[in-house]
Order: structure tokens, then C-alpha cells, then sequence
């Protein structure tokens, strides 16, 4: 027997990417049920072969849910995520409403998935932040082998992240300047066609952004609390796929050759680095893949024991809605789904 599935948020980017996620695995899913807002309602999207037709998320009754994917963002999500947990449907929820609740796991399964065991205090789960994903899959397998002191990360996010309305900008912006009509800027707090901007979410106390507060804090908690974390946080004029130059620093000697080995091997991570022209990925190639890509691994000369790697991934898949499932499969792995149904 099957289960009942909920994407809360199922006409957003991430909404559309998991139903197509969920068809494209075989999810064991009997029936799936498409959630948004009310202004949504009667709207189709599409799973596997099938139109479903959008229902409202306010009001609906999950008592006879399993599992709820929710994208549906972070206000949302607070009011939400507890009233459909307390009806006994797991919430895996793609915000950072819940991600910093101790009583909430926040899971990457090739990194954590022990910790997975305590979704049942809340009934919900923590999808990371896109760019935290794919940071801890790469890093992981590197800290088991050498224990990481300290990480530097500047990441060059895609406009993707900022959902349809950044993906709509950048291609408003590029078509004007193209044409010389004038350019408008109001997803974005500067024109983001054929220009970087550093600022992504909004700026704490310390001068450093959420996003980058996030990297930190995420990484900390999924992977070890002791490692140190810095991150610069940038929005490039590029449609799918997160880039991270990452600068890493060990307790332990590790060469590049040895890192290129873990990591060949690493779950989720496909090594694709030959030093010459074009030997590397770019976001580009990434988009639409579930592979953490890695490439340009280098020893560090001015550390001791430090590597630099590249790490390029699509935000919208291992960062969002891949994630999301993976988190789900576990779920049904270890019978998590079943108890309800066993009660
Ligand atoms: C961006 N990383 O690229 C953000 C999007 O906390 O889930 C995801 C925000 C989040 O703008």
C-alpha cells in the first residue's frame, strides 16, 4: 500500500519541481494532492502523466495525509506546519520557519540522517536553505576523514533562489537592455542583468546577511557545532544552479588527490575535475541534475592543512525540492509512515 501526499506551495518553483521529483522517483505514493493559496485554487500542474487540479491549503483536512511537502514559505509554514503535524501528518517543510527549533530536524540524508529519529516531538522536518545543501554534502564526507576547523564560502546563487518573480527580472532586465528600453529593478535591490550583487535576504546586526547567518548556523547544526563558518552571499545573473567557491581548512593532513578520492566515492557527489580548459562545471551544466558537483580541488598553500574545491549544484532540486523527497524516502525507510497507519 501506498501513502497520501500534500505539496503545500504546489504552484511556486519548488511546488512544480517536487511533483515532477516525486513522478520521476516512484515515490510510493497512492494519491497526491496539490496545495496552494487561495487565489490558486482551480490552477492545474502537472505529476508524472497526470493534471492535477490545485486545492486550497487553508482548511484542508490532513487527517488522512501522510506526508506534507510544504513550500508554501515561512509565515505560512508557522501558522501551518504545527496544525497539520497535530493531525499526524509528517510536515517536511522547505522554509527556514523551523529550521533553528531544537525540536525540529533539519535533515540532509547523506549527512545526517540519524537525526531524523526526532521528527516526532513536532511532527515536522527542516529542509536546508539551497545553499547549505549542497555545501554540507561536499563537506561531510572530507570532515569524517580529516575534521574541518573552519570553512570560508562565497557563493554565487542563481536568481532561482529568489523564485519566478527573480527568474522574471533577470529576463525582463537582459530583453531591455537588449532592446534600450528602461530598466527596472524590484525583485532585486540593484539591476541584477549583467551585474553581481552582493546581498541576498536581509542584513543582521553584525553587517553580515541572513542567507550568510544561515549558511553558518545550518551547516553547524547539521554537520558539528565546532566548525567555524563565514560566508559572503551572492545573487549572479544566472537562471538554475548555486556555485560555491569554498575554502577549507583541517585538523588533519589531506591532500588534493586524497579529497578527490572521498569524494568520488562520497554519496551525492559526482567529482568532475581535469585541470585544463572546461575541466569543471558551471551551473549551467548542473541544472536539472541531482548530483553535487565538485570540481577545481587544490591544495591551499597557505594553510598547513587547507583545500580549496568548487561546489556547483541546482538549487531548485538538491537545494529545495530533491531534498525535500530524499527526506521523504527516508522517512518511509526507516517505517516512520506506517506508524499511523499501525496505531
Ligand atoms: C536564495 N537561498 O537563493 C535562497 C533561497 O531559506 O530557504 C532559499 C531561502 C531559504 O535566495
Amino acid at each position: 500500500m501506498g501513502y497520501k501526499v500534500a505539496i503545500a506551495g504546489a504552484t511556486g518553483n519548488v511546488g512544480r519541481e517536487m511533483l515532477s521529483i516525486l513522478a520521476e522517483r516512484n515515490f510510493p505514493a497512492d494519491s497526491v494532492v496539490a496545495l496552494a493559496s487561495r487565489r490558486s485554487i482551480g490552477q492545474e500542474v502537472s505529476f508524472g502523466d497526470k493534471t492535477l487540479k490545485v486545492k486550497a491549503l487553508e482548511g484542508y483536512d490532513f487527517s488522512d495525509v501522510d506526508v506534507c511537502l510544504m513550500s508554501a514559505g515561512g509565515s505560512v509554514s508557522k501558522e501551518m506546519s504545527p496544525k497539520i503535524g497535530a493531525q499526524g501528518c509528517i510536515v517536511i517543510d522547505n522554509s527556514s520557519a523551523w529550521r533553528y527549533d531544537q525540536d525540529v530536524p533539519l535533515i540532509v540524508p547523506e549527512v545526517n540522517p540519524d537525526a531524523i529519529e526526532g521528527y516526532s516531538k513536532k511532527n515536522i522536518i527542516a529542509n536546508p536553505n539551497c545553499s547549505t545543501a549542497q555545501l554540507v554534502v561536499a563537506l561531510k564526507p572530507l570532515h569524517d576523514h580529516a575534521k574541518i576547523k573552519r570553512v570560508v564560502v562565497s557563493t554565487y546563487q542563481s536568481v532561482s533562489g529568489a523564485g519566478k518573480d527573480g527568474m522574471d527580472e533577470l529576463f525582463q532586465q537582459s530583453r531591455a537592455v537588449f532592446v534600450a528600453d528602461p530598466v527596472e529593478a524590484r525583485k532585486f535591490t540593484k539591476r541584477i542583468a549583467f551585474n553581481v550583487i552582493p546581498h541576498i535576504d536581509v542584513f543582521m546586526e553584525d553587517g553580515s546577511t541572513k542567507e550568510e547567518w544561515k549558511v553558518m548556523a545550518e551547516t553547524k547544526k547539521m554537520l558539528d557545532p565546532k566548525i567555524k563558518v563565514t560566508c559572503t552571499a551572492v545573487r549572479v545573473p544566472v537562471f538554475v544552479g548555486h556555485s560555491e567557491a569554498v575554502n577549507i581548512e583541517f585538523e588533519n593532513p589531506i591532500s588534493a588527490d586524497e579529497a578527490r578520492e572521498i569524494l568520488r566515492e562520497a554519496p551525492g557527489c559526482l567529482v568532475v575535475d581535469k585541470r585544463e580548459d572546461g575541466g569543471y562545471v558551471t551551473p549551467l551544466e548542473s541544472a536539472g541534475d541531482d548530483a553535487t558537483f565538485i570540481s577545481r580541488i587544490r591544495e591551499d598553500q597557505t594553510l598547513d592543512n587547507g583545500l580549496n574545491i568548487w561546489v556547483v549544484s541546482d538549487n531548485l532540486r538538491k537545494g529545495a525540492a530533491l531534498n525535500t523527497i530524499q527526506i521523504a524516502e527516508l522517512l518511509v525507510e526507516r517505517g516512520y509512515l506506517d506508524r499511523r497507519n499501525a496505531a
